[in-house]
């Protein structure tokens, strides 16, 4: 060993420093082109031409004087136009059940193939579609942004980061997630091995919210795709413009990789197109929008008895504890807020306040909220923190609900009203909102309110806030501000709802735990592992242990049955479940005996 050593000192101190050097920046050159080569093996690039119209400052539209998705004049067709600036888009014929039923079978075609690729293929897919991603982050924004008029962070944060997130998941975690699962198996079964598969389903279908218009349709489509389903993306009419973008981005991703692009179907519809892919005979359906859409889905379901994923509204709480810290859960409380305008179905609804911070809260949300920017941050000079309304009438619906709320007593601190944007007066805007004084029983609390208000209620025990919060028929998502770890914790269990996050908002989502709710919320889970489950047959599986050994049926039990077969029985139960030794002892006597006879 020594002598080794030596030998190598000696082989060493006879190179010069720059022969040393150079045989070490070889090693490296070569180890980054072996991994360059591996690597650009595991990503495609390919090109979409962005729409015009999606480019920052584009004032080419006709601006509508009454923007609306139907035009009674062109039934079946779509009106495309821009929350933010009321500006023309275009005009998108309206699928229908035919156009479904085309696409389902273009889709399951699709599969038989699909079906067949590895892991490492299906990898390959998403990490190109993470390339393309990373590289056309504006673009993707400036799409989202105008067709549903959010600001372009909103973009960034909803649209991009928790789309990588996803991906990045799913290439890491994903195979994990769907191993063959083993368990242990009973005593009557010692003998056998038990273990879940997960499969796939087939074609799925994904009914999905127009607030997210990107990542709402890619985490159903990176999911299936990973599984091996097929996937039939029927997407709200809000956002009927930006999917056609969006579903190229996929198309020519599979393309490009080598693969059948009609393994993703898109539908865009009215809602006729919705029920016929419910009524479709799919393998399975993730529907993500408003509860009362939500029961028709599930009635439409109940022909084929086609299994439903459910994941409606909320009316999600922060509850803000005597030792909380106000300057680190006031931004957070803003951001749940405001984000998107408040069309989230996370976004926080209901702000309870202890009654020791109640009016420093107040304070400090009159301070904000006021600050806050209106506009499009595509067409506006200024930075805009709160975008538009993506859909049109909700200036009534608001002020109808804060005016109903104002009426049983509720203080109407700031907003409240429609904005009116001074160059682009037909865009869709509400004012931020706060209002104040809100008790239980109020208007305000009996529906989702989907926009920019500040709903914030007083309370003055733990008791009292947890009360309030159950009362709620929602149960998506609740945060809870305290700067006592235990007390958060011991809260978060009394809170009857989906997902908790303890002085922080939204974070269950982008740490991939399931994503879902209770009560009218809805139920079963998308996201992380029991999400990716979810869109897959689970099949139970028992095989024998050993090669050699087989069950055979005890000729006692064996057709006809001889008069032992009961007794034999009883004492197999005696042998397995009865803790007295005795007992057992007798029992396996007893079972010789039956046996023999
Ligand atoms: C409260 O939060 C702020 C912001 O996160 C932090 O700077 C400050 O140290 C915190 N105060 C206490 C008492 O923990
Ligand atoms: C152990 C036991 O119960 N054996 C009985 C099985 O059945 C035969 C025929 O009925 C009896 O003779 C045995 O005593």
């Amino acid at each position: 060993m020594i002598e080794f050593i030596e030998l190598i000192i000696k082989s060493l101190s006879e190179l010069n420093l720059t022969q040393v050097l150079l045989s070490i920046s070889i090693i490296i050159i070569s180890i980054l082109i072996l991994k360059f080569l591996l690597f650009k093996n595991e990503i495609v690039k390919f090109v979409v031409e962005v729409p015009i119209e999606a480019k920052p400052g584009w004032n080419d539209g006709k601006i509508l004087e009454k923007p609306c998705l139907k035009d009674a004049s062109n039934p079946g067709y779509i009106t495309c136009y821009d929350p933010a600036t009321g500006q023309f888009l275009a005009t998108i014929r309206a699928h229908t059940e035919d156009d479904v039923k085309e696409a389902l079978k273009k889709a399951q075609n699709a599969q038989q193939k699909w079906v067949k690729t590895s892991f490492s293929e299906r990898k390959r897919v998403l990490n190109s579609l993470m390339n393309f991603i990373l590289n056309n982050q504006e673009e993707i924004c400036w799409v989202a942004s105008r067709d549903t008029g959010k600001t372009l962070v909103d973009g960034k944060f909803g649209e991009i980061l928790s789309t990588c997130e996803k991906i990045r998941w799913t290439i890491n975690h994903g195979e994990k997630a769907l191993a063959t699962e083993y368990r242990e198996s009973s005593p009557i079964y010692a003998y056998k091995s038990a273990k879940i598969e997960y499969h796939p389903l087939g074609v799925v279908a994904a009914l999905v919210s127009w607030n997210y218009p990107f990542h709402n349709t890619f985490g159903p489509i990176i999911s299936s795709l990973f599984i091996g389903n097929g996937i039939l993306i029927k997407s709200s009419e809000q956002v009927a413009w930006s999917t056609q973008y969006y579903s190229k981005i996929i198309k020519t991703c599979l393309k490009e990789c080598g693969h059948d692009p009609d393994i993703v179907q898109f539908l865009c519809g009215f809602p006729d197109c919705g029920e016929a892919v419910v009524r479709s005979g799919v393998d399975g359906i993730t529907f993500v929008g408003s509860c009362p859409v939500g029961k028709q889905v599930m009635k439409a379901a109940s022909d084929n008895l086609t299994p439903c994923i459910l994941e409606l509204g909320g009316k999600d709480c922060a509850i803000i504890r005597h030792d909380a810290n106000l300057s680190q859960a006031f931004p957070i409380i803003m951001r749940g807020t405001f984000q998107n305008a408040g069309q989230n179905c996370v976004g926080l609804e209901r702000i309870l306040v202890h009654e020791s911070l109640y009016n420093e809260f107040v304070d400090k949300a009159i301070e904000q909220i006021k600050k806050l920017r209106v506009g499009s941050d595509l067409n506006d000079d200024i930075v805009a923190d709160v975008g538009a309304m993506t859909m049109s009438g909700q200036g009534e619906r608001l002020q109808n609900l804060i005016q109903a709320s104002v009426s049983e007593g509720a203080k109407l601190i700031l907003g409240g009203h429609p904005y009116i944007h001074p160059k682009y007066p037909t865009a869709q805007y509400f004012e931020p909102t706060l209002l104040i004084d809100v008790t239980p029983q109020m208007t305000i609390l009996k529906q989702e309110i989907f926009a920019p208000i500040m709903v914030v209620m007083k309370f003055s025990t733990d008791e009292e806030a947890i009360e309030i919060c159950n009362k709620s028929p929602y149960g998506l998502g609740n945060s809870i501000f305290s700067g006592d770890q235990n007390k958060g914790d011991w809260m978060s269990k009394r809170l009857r709802c989906g997902m908790v996050n303890v002085n922080d908002f939204g974070a269950t989502y982008l740490s991939n735990l399931p994503f879902g709710g209770v009560g009218i919320s809805g139920f079963g889970r998308f996201g992380g592992t029991e999400g990716l489950r979810s869109l897959c047959l689970m099949k139970s599986v028992t095989t024998d242990k050993i090669r050699f050994f087989k069950t055979s049926i005890p000729r006692v039990l064996d057709y006809p049955m001889q008069s032992n077969g009961s007794s034999f029985v009883s004492n197999l139960v005696t042998l397995l479940y009865d803790n007295s030794l005795i007992d057992k002892m007798k029992a396996i006597t007893g079972l010789i005996k039956n046996s023999k006879s």
